[in-house]
């Protein structure tokens, strides 16, 4: 072999590995340490795109660098396989989304077979198999059970395209479905959810164990999903009504200013609080809410919008003052945060200043809010400007003279005496609501009787999807699963008496809640997964993936975790100890799409460059979180690299196993130092530029070939192996080859990382010259990255210079690092 052929070393390796299964994991009496290292797995939506490429490539750097430093990796793959995309394909083209989706899938795997990842083939799993979705419905069984899991009436986010509900993550900011696009709109619907508000302050507060581990950007994302508010909840009587109404505040110290309250205009409350009213009250209440369901939740918190409400024509009273407060009902405050009504305090809160000058309410001040200056600012019922700072409180009782933070203890300590309030917390974070009105997905396996629901037994499961022929997958708003008579009507598992089971399938946003736990035991059918093994594997060392998933996904599966571990399940409570999130791979600094007529097709990549070469392409394009613009990139010029590499190996003379010792030191000390650092790049994701040290090495070694010590020394043996060892991170074909150019067996990625010596990390030194009043004094050999402060020291320290000095002070030292320090005495 003369030429590096990308393509010829592709048909020459695959089936060797395939033979070799060099990935496979966690055998049994293999005493290496553990790594879990996992990549988000894909929806099977059709073949591989560029996104796929990248992602895939950055994680098996990862992974196969854990193996060539000799552990047990464990890096499998599955398939998010369940979801919509196959049911509207299917719907679309006429086709079985079974069909539709598995075919997808033995694409999808052929071409990740063909790109080379280092996964272990013999953990697979599909979420949409009747063996994996039967612990979907385990899992829901357990939640069930603990009370975790539960169903009622509420208003819910509806997809009017898609026909089906949507968890509040799935609406995007715009009030739109991030599925259809579609407007999303609120309806009364009985659903199931799963009760993660329990583990909110779990889920607020583990975050802090991952700050430094997983992207800063992510946690803060989380945090402010989950949302977390403190403060009080206060009881107003409320005249001509039995129950007061307990409102939320995170200022219970400005009580003294609210002028009036608001409910939720789509609250119950508040169409009770109409319905005691005055005939024209009541019509124009009605007129009202309907608008207000219209409206999207974004839209009305949205704080620059008009502001519009109805007066009910109740009053509430302040439980401080005994003030008359009307009761006003508006959009702005939404019935499903807090209690769905609040105490207006409009001096210190614009939306509630907006909503008085709107209407001509009272603004009352009661915070004396200033400037840095210390003077008072303007009257926020002149200005429009709230004042929501710090102050000192005024016109407050027993709180005047109070800052802020004692104001609101005081105040909840006085309400709590007398029985009208209590400190409370309030969470931005909802239930996560799982039913879904579709098809491909897993049933719930909840059976309705006359007399209530009742769980499936576990002996019972899985509770199996019935085939889509004869079915109507079209949406209409209940799902297709319950025109499946023999499907749907069953005998009561408590007395056999005629029930139907619940048509609804879950969010599958479940079946990626705990997928990483499977892996360890894809195929025992008599559990979820191994708690032992699971101990010994989890969690996830690294997880690899799109930063789409930086709220729903991730929150979802930490808190499935948390659940599980809660029931004795897993010895931790966090799935994912380190996250990279990649960027994403545009083109002419847009996203690629079909419809901008910029997509540039990964098979076209793969056939025309090779898939080392986009391979080594994504790693090299920059760091791993920013995107990739494929109009920057040269995936030729990584080609050519990749064919200087291959002939180094070519042109190696010196036999396997020679005696390095022997060889030439300058190239020795490359090559140590670019395996020294090229580990450290890796483990910190500086992929870029561990792929430019190889590059360097490459090249020290060609010039050893060819105007240095030559083919045969054994120095360039051994730099072409470790750029082989390296490059099998990266390029797995053409490491391959050079280590069997090298006299090397297969599999390279288990060759593991050749041993650094340190004697050869030693930097050359510099001379430093020391000067004591102009005077030479000494000279140091000092490290040519020496830090001035450094410098001063040793040079202090000198012998020959503190004889110089003879006790004397010392005026100044001037320091120019490496070279020269000159100290002037007193
Ligand atoms: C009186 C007050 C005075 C308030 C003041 C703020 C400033 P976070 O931090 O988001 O929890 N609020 C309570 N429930 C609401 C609802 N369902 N819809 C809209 N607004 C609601 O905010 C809590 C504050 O938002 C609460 O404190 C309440 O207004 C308002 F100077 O009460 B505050």
């Amino acid at each position: 072999e003369e030429r590096y052929d990308a393509f010829a070393l592709q048909e020459k390796w695959l089936p060797v590995w395939d033979d070799l299964k060099p990935f496979r994991s966690g055998e049994p009496g293999d005493e290496r340490p553990k790594k879990y290292v996992l990549d988000m797995f894909p929806y099977p939506s059709g073949d591989l795109h560029m996104g796929h490429a990248e992602a895939y490539a950055l994680g098996d750097v990862i992974a196969r660098y854990w193996l060539q430093r000799g552990f047990d990796v464990m890096h499998p793959i599955g398939w998010d396989a369940f979801g919509l995309p196959a049911e509207n394909a299917a719907i679309k083209r006429g086709l079985d989304p079974r069909r539709w989706t598995y075919d997808n899938i033995a694409q999808q795997r052929a071409s990740m077979r063909r790109y080379a990842c280092s996964f272990d083939w013999d953990r697979v799993l599909h979420t949409s198999d009747p063996e994996y979705y039967k612990w979907n419905q385990w899992l829901f069984l357990k939640l069930y059970e603990k009370g975790l899991a539960y169903r009622k009436d509420s208003l819910v986010n509806w997809d009017p395209v898609d026909q089906t509900v949507l968890a509040n993550e799935q609406v995007l900011p715009d009030g739109t479905s991030e599925r259809s696009g579609a407007k999303v709109v609120k309806k009364k619907l009985t659903q199931w959810y799963f009760r993660i508000t329990e583990y909110a302050d779990r889920l607020l507060d583990d975050l802090d164990r991952l700050e430094g581990q997983w992207p800063s950007k992510v946690i803060s994302m989380q945090r402010n999903w989950i949302g977390r508010s403190t403060g009080a909840e206060v009881e107003f009587v409320i005249e001509g009504r039995d129950e007061p109404v307990t409102v939320y505040t995170t200022r219970p110290d400005t009580l003294h200013g609210a002028t009036f309250m608001v409910v939720a205009a789509d609250s119950d409350l508040a169409g009770e609080l109409a319905a005691g009213s005055a005939p024209e009250v009541r019509e124009a209440f009605e007129a009202y809410r309907t608008t207000v369901q219209e409206t999207s939740d974004m839209d009305r918190l949205a704080s620059e919008r008009e502001k519009t409400g109805v007066d009910l024509g109740r009053f509430a009273v302040n439980p401080v003052n005994g003030e008359r407060l009307p009761i006003w009902a508006a959009d702005y405050v939404l019935a499903d945060y807090g209690t769905g009504a609040i105490m207006a305090v409009p001096a210190h809160d614009q939306r509630d200043l907006d909503f008085a000058r709107a209407f001509g309410l009272p603004v009352r001040v009661v915070v004396d809010v200033r400037d840095a200056d210390g003077n008072p600012l303007p009257d926020p019922a002149e200005s429009g400007e709230a004042t929501a700072g710090d102050g000192v409180l005024v016109n407050s009782g027993p709180l005047d003279g109070l800052d802020k933070q004692a104001g609101i203890a005081k105040a909840i300590e006085v309400l709590q005496a007398e029985g009208k309030g209590r400190p409370a917390k309030n969470y931005r974070l909802r239930d996560w609501l799982i039913s879904r009105q579709r098809y491909w997905g897993t049933p719930i396996p909840i059976v309705h009787t006359q007399t209530g629901e009742v769980p499936v037994p576990q002996d019972q499961l899985p509770v199996l999807l019935p085939p889509s022929e004869g079915l109507n997958l079209t949406p209409k708003g209940t799902s297709p699963l319950g025109a499946a008579e023999d499907w749907v009507n069953v005998p009561s598992p408590v007395d056999g008496s005629p029930a139907r089971r619940d048509p609804d399938t879950m969010d599958t946003f479940v079946d990626s809640s705990w997928y990483y736990l499977r892996f360890v035991s894809p195929d025992d059918d008599t559990k979820p997964f191994d708690t032992d093994l699971i101990g010994q594997w989890g969690p996830i060392d690294q997880y690899v993936g799109g930063v789409t998933h930086a709220i729903l996904h991730l929150l979802y599966a930490r808190f499935i975790t948390k659940v599980l571990h809660d029931l004795g399940y897993l010895p931790f409570d966090e799935p994912f100890t380190r996250l990279l999130n990649q960027g994403m791979v545009q083109m002419d600094g847009s996203a690629m799409s079909k419809s901008k007529g910029n997509l540039v097709r990964l098979s076209d990549q793969l056939e025309e460059h090779g898939v080392d070469a986009i391979r080594l392409t994504m790693a090299f394009a920059g760091p791993p979180e920013d995107d990739i613009d494929w109009a920057d990139v040269s995936p030729s010029g990584s080609a050519k690299f990749l064919g200087r590499a291959w002939r180094l190996a070519r042109d190696v003379t010196s036999p396997a196993g020679a005696d390095v010792t022997t060889g030439d030191v300058a190239l020795r000390r490359v090559t140590h130092r670019t395996l020294h650092d090229v580990a450290g790049h890796v483990e910190a994701y500086r992929f870029n530029v561990a792929v430019a040290r190889v590059m360097e090495l490459v090249n020290a070694t060609r010039k050893a070939i060819d105007s240095g010590p030559g083919a045969g020394d054994p120095a360039v043996r051994e730099a072409t192996e470790a750029v082989a060892v390296v490059l099998s991170l990266f390029a797995p074909y053409v490491a391959e080859d050079m280590w069997s150019l090298l006299g090397h067996e297969p599999a390279v990625a288990r060759a593991g990382w050749p041993a650094v010596d340190d004697a050869l990390l030693v930097q050359d030194t510099v001379t430093c010259v020391v000067q004591v009043k102009g005077k030479v004094r000494d000279r140091l050999e000092v490290a040519p990255d020496i830090t001035g402060e450094a410098l001063q020291e040793l040079a202090m320290a000198s012998e020959k210079v503190q004889a110089a000095l003879a006790g004397a002070g010392i005026r100044t030292v001037v320091v120019r690092a490496p070279k020269l320090v000159n100290i002037v005495p007193a």
